[in-house]
């Protein structure tokens, strides 16, 4: 008995110390996350929250985190009871105990307040996977039909439950893909054991005076003459009366921005006891200053806040936006294919596709690499397939000019409809009232998080599939209420569309796995052309992105790495999901093996795969900006499949999870001008996808035996013009002369000589023959391959390598050629003092291929935050020897 009582005593001064100091939010207006959180499994624990969200429950024994959000599997990572780099080596993943995870798990966490006449408190959660009971101080807050729905953020008033000292305890509930509205995986890769359940969004808590507002909206209205004439704002926020009295309230709306004094309106009206309005304040911004994607001008950003005063002259709320000036609107042409617009201008998007963490672990550097990479690429945009992810997300995308499409995913609950032909009925079963619910309290929080950031491009209400006309109406009418402003996708894909809507304008006709790069140029007829660069195609890819072996090293254990060139058919837990379509490489392995030889070690496995990826993204990227001023049918976008993976996957990214842009990835780096080999019509194209650049250019066309003679050199003057690609020089009766494999070397130069854009292209005497008639879904296959084996007989070349630290984040590296022959494919990597890969990083141009005697001067520089000690800087071509070569201090 004694015993006891002195063990309840330790426990309880354990939970009170930990927790003793920390005063949540102590003013009106102040919100704040829950900073940190216990967990464990509710197995054990008994089913009485009442008793667990008492203040003093001994949770000594259970995990801690010092996070405001995590999954269980992430909760767990951060706890230590997993380790990240043993659970992504070879398929630990897999021996993850899934059934601990079949029952409920409890979140808690102990903070203090300051309660008091007149104050009020909320909690607002922004959903929590798959479903939960909230508690707080001994009393439910809500239940799990309540708190439902991975995006279903919720607004709780606790102010009768709060104390200085409070507990609050969640039991998230199990999430089943099938049956829950929550953020699943698709094929992307295996499925974390939790399947993502647990507050993985900030849960918080806000103190209010007597009226609350609820998140403010930004209307903005550009005149036409875009940033010449006065700019409407209006600010927008629901506004609250707590008390059961009548209050005169002050709204004051503040708009600040980068070149003007902040704009006042102040309104005073009263609000009925327990009365709701929406408060409107009209402000003109005199001369608004105009928000662009990166490529085409600047980030200036603009600051609303809303905030009530009462009669007492007492504040009692405040919310925040940021907000830029631009407008998005989007067209369909006359083949039902869309065109966004963002002030005005036809924007082509170039974009990939985004897989966060597999366990939803959010860090804002790594999503700065992403960002970073992507504008490194020449790409705009970013896709997130139902993966929306957290308000930082938007807001650094707001500073970097990059464009966002969130949206819903496909292939589980999410599109449950009868008329899907891909989902397992009745394992997947089609929606009740209750998912109706969750589904338009979902789309009412993503609207109101989303609403007034200027990178969002659209929002698609489907993926694969178009919404039903009910769930159609109910996603509407939450974008209606609350002010969109933007362009609804009701589909990424042409399978069909609601009347409510019409359609998408977006195609999803693959491939997804391996075809040769005359596919995007094809000129077979649109019809059976399938993901060719015409139209908008929202997912799409050659499915490549082989990690460098520094990286393969990482994750595959011996045994994988041997069977990745000795057994190419083999199933691969690396690769997708295990019973998807893409477990093998063999679609793939097979084109190396044809058109490259069969490989002769992991080394040679690895240069032909980067030669492969680097081939396949430069070609996608190619056609489709190309394809652009094209005018029988546009290329209007294009989203690569994808940029990055969830976990250190080994194809479908042009990064990997390192964060080492491999082949892939300067294949797929185009500049804002580029010149462009069209292998199907034997033409160049230049691209420009600046706005307002124009002028002369030089076009010159080099062609060299493998041998380095010359086969041909040519030049050609042009001008360019702003966000168009125009065909500029014919080669066609040149290639009907030329009978081996030789290199073609483009380079684009402006008036004064600078070099714009230079490009090797290696080219046979034919191009891959495509089966189109046999295509799949996924991918369209060859029925004749390119024979590139030629190229395994190069003479080595002799390159020297001159490195110099040019300071605290950049290095240059001067490459020349000393031979006669090219110098086929050489690759940078930057090193550290134990040899280990520097990353983040990006190089001005990787893989690259010399002249016989030409000299190439490359930089690389650090991603921001990335450590930056490089020691020396490795260089491998198909030709060149590996060479480890130190870096030199700067003279
Ligand atoms: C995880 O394990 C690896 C070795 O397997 C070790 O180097 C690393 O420090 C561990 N990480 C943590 C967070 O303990
Ligand atoms: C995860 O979701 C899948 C698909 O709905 C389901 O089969 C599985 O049981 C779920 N796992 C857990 C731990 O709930
Ligand atoms: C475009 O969509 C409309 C429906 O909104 C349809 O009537 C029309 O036939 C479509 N046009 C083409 C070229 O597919
Ligand atoms: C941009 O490209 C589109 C499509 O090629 C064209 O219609 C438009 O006039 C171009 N120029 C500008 C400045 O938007
Ligand atoms: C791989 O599968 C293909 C058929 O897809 C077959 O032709 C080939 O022989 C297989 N290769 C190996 C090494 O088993
Ligand atoms: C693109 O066009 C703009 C203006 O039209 C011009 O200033 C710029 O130099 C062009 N870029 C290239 C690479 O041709
Ligand atoms: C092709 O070769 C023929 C014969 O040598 C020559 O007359 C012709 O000019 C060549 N054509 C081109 C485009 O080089
Ligand atoms: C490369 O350089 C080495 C040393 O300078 C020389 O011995 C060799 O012949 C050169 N090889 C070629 C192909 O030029
Ligand atoms: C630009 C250039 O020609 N650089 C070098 C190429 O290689 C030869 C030797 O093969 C050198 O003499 C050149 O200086």
């Amino acid at each position: 008995m004694r015993l006891t009582r002195v063990l309840a005593l330790v426990s309880l001064t354990a939970g009170f110390h930990e927790t003793k100091a920390r005063t949540l939010v102590s003013s009106p207006g102040q919100i704040a996350a829950i900073p940190s959180w216990d967990l464990q499994s509710s197995a054990g624990i008994g089913p009485d929250l009442n008793i667990v969200s008492r203040p003093g429950f001994g949770t000594g024994s259970w995990h801690h985190v010092k996070i405001s959000k995590c999954t269980l599997m992430g909760c767990l990572v951060e706890a230590g009871v997993y380790n990240e780099t043993d659970l992504f080596y070879s398929d630990n993943l897999r021996k993850v105990d899934a059934q601990q995870f079949s029952v409920p798990w409890i979140y808690r966490s102990e903070f203090s307040l300051e309660p008091g006449p007149g104050k009020h408190f909320f909690l607002y959660t922004h959903g929590i996977s798959s479903r939960a009971d909230i508690f707080l101080n001994g009393h439910q807050v809500a239940s799990a039909s309540e708190q439902a729905g991975s995006f279903a953020g919720k607004t709780y008033d606790v102010t009768k439950l709060v104390s200085r000292q409070n507990a609050l305890a969640i039991r998230a509930y199990p999430t089943d893909y099938y049956r829950d509205l929550a953020l699943g995986w698709v094929d992307w890769n295996p499925w974390p054991a939790d399947n993502g359940t647990g507050v993985w969004r900030d849960v918080e808590i806000k103190q209010t005076g007597a009226v609350q507002l609820e998140q403010l909206r930004v209307v903005t209205r550009l005149g036409p003459r875009l940033g010449n004439e006065p700019a409407k704002v209006t600010l927008k926020a629901r506004a609250h009366n707590l008390e059961d009295f009548t209050i005169r309230v002050t709204a004051i709306g503040v708009v600040s921005g980068p070149n003007h004094r902040p704009v006042v309106r102040t309104h005073t009206f009263t609000l009925p006891p327990r009365s709701v309005t929406d408060i409107l304040l009209d402000t003109v911004v005199e001369k608004p200053a105009i928000w662009w994607p990166r490529q085409w001008g600047g980030q200036p950003l603009y600051s609303a806040k809303l905030t009530v005063m009462t009669a007492d002259g007492g504040l009692s709320d405040f919310t925040e936006a940021e907000f830029g000036f631009r407008t998005v609107t989007s067209t369909l042409n006359a083949h039902n294919d869309t065109t966004f617009h963002i002030n005005g201008h036809p924007f082509q998007v170039i974009g990939a596709g985004y897989a966060p963490d597999i366990f939803l672990r959010w860090s804002l550097p790594k999503w700065e690499t992403t960002l970073r990479y992507i504008l490194d690429l020449g790409f705009n945009t970013v896709r997130l397939e139902g993966k929306n992810e957290h308000p930082s997300l938007y807001r650094l995308a707001n500073r970097l000019g990059v464009m966002i499409m969130p949206g819903w995913e496909c292939c589980d609950k999410w599109e449950a409809w009868p008329y899907n032909t891909d989902l397992p009925f009745p394992t997947v079963p089609v929606w009740s009232d209750a998912d109706y619910a969750i589904a338009h309290a979902s789309m009412l929080h993503e609207t109101a998080m989303l609403q007034s950031h200027p990178s969002v491009l659209t929002y698609l209400i489907g993926s694969d599939y178009w919404p039903d006309e009910h769930a159609t109406s109910l996603y509407l009418s939450a974008f209606h209420s609350l002010d969109w402003q933007l362009p609804i996708t009701d589909s990424a894909s042409k399978r069909g569309f609601s009347p409510q809507t019409g359609p998408s304008g977006m195609k999803m006709d693959g491939p997804y796995d391996w075809v040769p790069p005359n596919y995007w140029f094809d000129t077979v007829p649109a019809s059976s052309r399938y993901g060719a660069a015409f139209g908008f195609g929202s997912e799409l890819s050659a499915g490549v992105g082989t990690p460098e072996l520094s990286s393969l090293r990482k994750f595959l254990p011996p045994v994988d790495l041997a069977d990745l060139w000795r057994a190419p058919n083999k199933s691969l837990f690396h690769m997708s999901r295990e019973g998807s379509k893409f477990e093998t490489r063999e679609i793939y392995n097979a084109a190396l093996w044809n058109r490259w030889g069969a490989p002769s070690s992991l080394e040679d496995y690895v240069m032909k795969a980067q030669l492969m990826d680097y081939e396949a993204t430069r070609a996608q990227v190619d056609g489709y900006v190309a394809m652009w001023s094209e005018k029988s049918r546009p290329a209007t976008g294009m989203v690569y499949w994808m940029g990055n993976n969830a976990w250190p996957g080994l194809h479908w990214q042009l990064w990997d999870w390192y964060g080492r842009g491999m082949g892939a990835y300067y294949g797929a780096k185009m500049g804002r001008e580029a010149v462009v080999w069209d292998s199907v019509r034997k033409a160049v194209w230049i691209v420009n996808r600046s706005l307002i650049e124009m002028g002369r250019r030089r076009v010159e066309v080099d062609i060299v035996g493998l041998d380095g003679r010359i086969v041909y050199e040519g030049k050609v003057e042009v001008r360019t013009e702003g966000n168009r690609s125009q065909r500029v020089v014919e080669l066609g009766e040149v290639f009907q002369n030329v009978t081996t494999m030789v290199f073609l070397r483009l380079v684009l130069r402006d008036e004064k000589g600078i070099v714009l854009s230079r490009r090797v292209y290696w080219v046979a005497k034919e191009v891959d023959v495509l089966d189109w008639e046999r295509s799949e879904w996924y991918y369209t296959p060859v029925s004749n391959y390119v024979d590139y084996t030629a190229l395994n007989r190069l003479s080595p070349a002799n390159v020297s390598v001159l490195a110099v630290n040019r300071g605290k984040s950049e290095v240059s590296v001067t490459l020349e050629n000393q031979s006669e022959v090219p110098a086929f494919f050489i690759s940078l990597n930057l090193l550290d003092a134990e040899g280990s890969d520097i990353l983040p990083v990006t190089w001005e141009d990787n893989y690259v291929t010399l002249w016989p005697k030409e000299k190439l001067t490359l930089t690389a520089r650090a991603v921001g935050f990335g450590k930056w000690d490089a020691v020396s800087v490795q260089v491998i071509g198909k030709n060149v020897a590996q060479v480890i070569v130190k870096v030199a201090r700067k003279r």
